[in-house]
Formats: C-alpha cells, structure tokens, sequence
C-alpha cells in the first residue's frame, strides 16, 4: 500500500494545494475525526436536526438537497451556519454525469446554485475529461475540489478493473481540481507523490447491506486494511427515527472513534 497511508492528515495538508482539501485534511486533523456523515433524509427540518446533532464529531456532512421535497434557498444560509458552529466541510454527492456544458450548468445554477456553497463535489468520469473540464471552469475559480467515482460500494458495479484505472488517469491529468475518488481502496496505481483523498461510502458496523445492493465494510476494513481517508456513514448513524437526536450523536461519537482508532492503527504499524 501507498506510504501515502503512513502520513498524519496534518502533514498532507500541509502539502495540498487545492484549497478544498486543505480544508478537509486540516479539520479531520483539527477535530480528530475522519467522519463524514451522509444526511439523506426528505424533509429540511429532519436534515438541519441530524447535522446539529453529529456536526462535533464529524469532517465532513455529505448531503443530497435534491432529496429534500421542501428544499428552499434560506436552507444553504442554515447549512453554512452549522457548518461555522461545528468546523465541518460540506461535500454535496451530485454525481454529475453528462457533458461539459451541462455539467456546469447544473453546478452553477438550477435552484440548488451547488457550486456557491458546497466546498467538494462528485462526478462519474464515464463521459471522459470533458466533465472535469465543465465543472472546472466553475468550481476551480471558487476553490473547490472533485472527486471522481472511481468504483462504487455497490452488488455488480460496473466500475472497476480498466474503467478504474481510467479514472485514476483522469484524475493525474487534472490534479489542480481533482482531489480524490469515491473509492473502496487506496490504490497502488496511485503513487505517494499524488496525494488523492479516498472517501469511502458503504460503511457500517451492525449490518452488510441494506437489501438493495449496498454493502457495508466496517472502518477498520476500510482505513486500515484499504488504507482510505473518510468513511462516509448514513443509515449506520441515524436510522430510521430521526428524533432520537441523542442515540444519533451517539452513533456518530461510535463511527469517528472506530475510523480514528484505525487510522491510529494505520499511521503506527
Ligand atoms: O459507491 C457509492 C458512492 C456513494 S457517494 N456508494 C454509496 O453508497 N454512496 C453514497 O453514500 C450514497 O448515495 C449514500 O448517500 C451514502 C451511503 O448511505 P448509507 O445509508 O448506505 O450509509
């Protein structure tokens, strides 16, 4: 695995250029957490409820505001402001996927306006560079970072193998803007001198999948045994009542400790 995996986050911060994962590597640092919740839920009120209760043990929040049936501007404002309260960076899982011109459209405008407010966003590379170069022209004024899927936690997922390799060179070729993949594993294609974050959706420490091709990996499997950077937790932390504000938090206080404890692990061995 990379020596990449035996740096502290303070130490690669230190060296990115991108400000967004300056940002990112220098809060998981600051707060000891390498924690992203992913708050997908349908109402603004169940969202804002959820990322005040994780917000202090958490990076990142990981939203999807195209959920939201009541989403209205005035929400950004609150999000931010959670944001300023609890010291997290805001990454919002677009999963962009058409052509440059489209893509930038999408991230600029709409009713979601996503480049204005969200530090880190995501695209699948299956158009080719041109998308990088789309959004590029957006988020890259704004200081903000990509991420490419590089392969997905899903049961049959067609990102793998030569489309994976693929996107790593994608990724090479535009480094001012790309600062990592939505992965399952540190690669060794991708050297120490190329310090891409690997964040890492389907994470989970009770279940191993949801019935609907997801499947979950614990945080130990995947900071240390697969040497990425951020476990991206949904259901794992705030299940299926949302009131439960307290068991929420606390759900989120068992994830950052797993993911610290393996990073510790992981920077020791
Ligand atoms: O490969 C992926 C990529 C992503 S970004 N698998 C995923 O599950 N995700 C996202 O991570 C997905 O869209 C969802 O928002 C989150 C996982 O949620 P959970 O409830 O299954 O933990």
């Amino acid at each position: 695995m990379s020596s990449l995996t035996k740096l502290s986050y303070g130490q690669r911060a230190a060296k990115h250029s991108n400000p967004a994962a300056k940002l990112l590597l220098e809060t998981i640092e600051r707060k000891k957490s390498n924690l992203s919740v992913s708050v997908d839920v349908t109402t603004s009120k169940d969202f804002l409820a959820i990322i005040d209760a994780v917000g202090p043990y958490v990076c990142l929040i990981k939203t999807h505001v195209d959920i939201l049936e009541d989403f209205a501007p005035g929400l950004v404002e609150k999000l931010q402001a959670l944001s300023e309260k609890h010291d997290f960076v805001i990454f919002e899982d677009r999963k962009f996927a058409d052509i440059g011109n489209t893509v930038a459209l999408q991230y600029s405008s709409g009713v979601h306006r996503i480049a204005n407010w969200s530090h880190i966003t995501n695209a699948h590379p299956v158009p080719g560079p041109s998308i990088i170069k789309g959004l590029a022209s957006v988020g890259l004024p704004l200081g903000r970072g990509l991420l490419l899927l590089a392969e997905m936690s899903t049961e049959g997922s067609l990102a793998k193998g030569a489309y994976t390799e693929a996107t790593y060179a994608m990724a090479r070729a535009n480094r001012d803007f790309v600062i990592g993949f939505i992965a399952q594993q540190r690669s060794n294609a991708v050297t120490a001198d190329e310090d891409f974050l690997i964040l890492t959706p389907g994470v989970g420490l009770d279940v191993k999948g949801d019935g609907m091709g997801q499947q979950y990996r614990t945080p130990k499997e995947v900071v240390l045994d697969s040497g990425c950077d951020v476990i991206i937790v949904g259901r794992g932390v705030y299940g299926k009542d949302y009131s439960l504000v307290d068991q929420i938090a606390a759900q989120a206080q068992r994830y950052r400790e797993a993911g610290w404890k393996a990073y510790l692990e992981r920077i020791a061995a």
